[in-house]
């Protein structure tokens, strides 16, 4: 027997985001184009910039690497995705408070399943962005609106019997052997395939009044991938090439603006959703044919991970952003995006040092640190960590630009309180804390130096 025939959660974990991107590819054709200009914008990167382009990843890394975005309805519909991905070695990190996110808003809250030790994001950093309806937040839904999405959501299964049960299997055994496996990632997958069903279109066009996400969730008896997202090297070269394409990108990169210093973080862009064709049922039983704009093409760029001191740096430079940008367009209504970029830049200019040594003195960025034996004298080499998360006001900007109507929202009504605890409670799972993570990761480093230098970490 030879060793592929038991599969190891990484390699579940590689497998599924295949199978995903296989599948998504064929329903979605703009996704295959978004990949194809991905390629060639790192391909180009990496011939212009030589080893030094792979500072935050391998070519081959960065250019494999997708994270998918899910959304589900219910805590039991949150605490069996996390199953699912448990069964691949992916952890919930992280707690998205996407309702209050700025200007836009939106009815969920969210966290990420990724891996979380470092070798096992090096076999393979899959991620999934996954969000959940709050059906119980009176400023978007009524209590009327909320029983009945309550009953609506509780009759229908997303994730089937078998499918837990083998993820369940997974995840106690430590892996699957090949044909169960095989079985595992054809339900995984089908589970986030786009359903032919159709949909019952006033109870959707209700929905869709108030939120065109708490459609796409609670108006469908099924879910699906919303999207899948390559990462680049270079996003503002893959933004220009895409336009170039005639393919409409939203306004702006989200998150830190392009500048001459280290990138942090994440920077992200999308293009806007496509007509998919999805047949409806209307009121008087007769089936009809018609468009749905909810899935989109997203790409990113990812930076250096922040320490808790440079994160809120970070926080803080988005908020004078704003103000500067609002005080600009005050003078002048019709201020562009390149003026907009302008002012980030001047802010960040003055809020982040513009080296990593930088970074790494002033304590804003998480480094690693490897000893090399191999010279004369042992050489410490000291390298950044990337970061592996998203961003609330990112999330909610890519969420919003893509959406065809804002719904509406009763500002007068009391919101309802949802935090990391409550997130963790209806998982039934720890939620990893990703500073908690960083530090781990920087500290098990350090140790290591220490020990091959012989001294006292301390
Ligand atoms: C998720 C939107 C957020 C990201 O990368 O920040 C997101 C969604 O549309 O379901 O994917
Ligand atoms: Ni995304």
């Amino acid at each position: 027997m030879s060793a592929a025939t038991f599969l190891e959660p990484w390699q579940l974990r590689a497998a599924f985001a295949r199978s995903l991107s296989d599948m998504y590819g064929k329903e979605v054709p703009a996704y295959t184009t978004l990949l194809d200009v991905s390629h060639e914008v790192n391909a180009d990167f990496v011939a212009k910039h030589g080893a030094d382009a792979e500072r935050l990843g391998s070519v081959a890394r960065v250019t494999a690497e997708r994270h998918g975005a899910i959304r589900v309805g219910t805590p039991t519909e949150m605490a069996q995705v996390a199953r699912v991905f448990g069964a691949m070695g992916m952890h919930p990190v992280g707690f998205y408070d996407l309702r209050d996110a700025s200007s836009s808003s939106v009815p969920v809250i969210s966290t990420a399943f990724r891996p979380i030790e470092r070798a096992e994001l090096a076999r393979n950093p899959f991620r999934v962005f996954t969000s959940m309806l709050v059906t119980a937040d009176r400023r978007f839904f009524t209590a009327d609106l909320e029983r009945r999405l309550e009953s609506f959501l509780a009759a229908r299964t997303l994730f089937g019997p078998e499918l837990l049960a083998l993820a369940d299997r997974a995840e106690a055994e430590g892996g699957l052997p090949e044909d169960q496996a095989a079985q595992f990632l054809r339900l995984a997958t089908q589970a986030f395939e786009l359903s032919s069903e159709p949909v019952d279109q006033a109870w959707y066009r209700e929905l869709e009044a108030v939120s065109a996400v708490a459609a796409d969730i609670g108006g469908i008896a099924s879910t699906h991938i919303n999207h899948l997202t390559p990462r680049v090297l270079d996003i503002d070269d893959l933004y220009a090439r895409m336009e170039a394409r005639g393919i409409t990108m939203i306004d702006a990169i989200q998150g830190p603006p392009r500048w001459e210093g280290p990138d942090v973080l994440l920077r992200q862009t999308s293009f806007r959703a496509l007509a998919e064709p999805r047949t409806f049922r209307t009121a008087d039983g007769e089936i009809v044919r018609d468009a749905l704009r909810v899935r989109f093409g997203e790409v990113e760029a990812r930076g250096i991970a922040l320490t808790r001191e440079g994160r809120a740096a970070y926080d803080a430079a988005v908020l004078e952003i704003d103000e500067k940008a609002a005080a600009a367009r005050a003078e002048d209504p019709g201020l562009t995006e390149t003026r907009r970029q302008e002012i980030a830049r001047g802010v960040w200019q003055k809020t982040f040092p513009a080296t990593e040594t930088g970074l790494a003195a002033q304590g804003l960025g998480w480094f690693t640190y490897e000893v090399d034996p191999a010279g004369f004298t042992p050489e410490v080499r000291r390298e950044p960590v990337v970061y592996e998360d998203f961003l609330p006001r990112s999330a909610a900007g890519i969420f919003q630009s893509n959406l065809t109507s804002d719904g509406a929202k009763d500002a007068s009504q009391e919101g309802i309180n949802r935090d990391a605890d409550w997130m963790s409670g209806a998982l039934g799972r720890e939620l990893n804390d990703p500073f908690d993570l960083y530090a781990d990761q920087v500290d098990r480093s350090l140790a290591g130096a220490a020990e091959t230098l012989g001294v006292d970490p301390a």
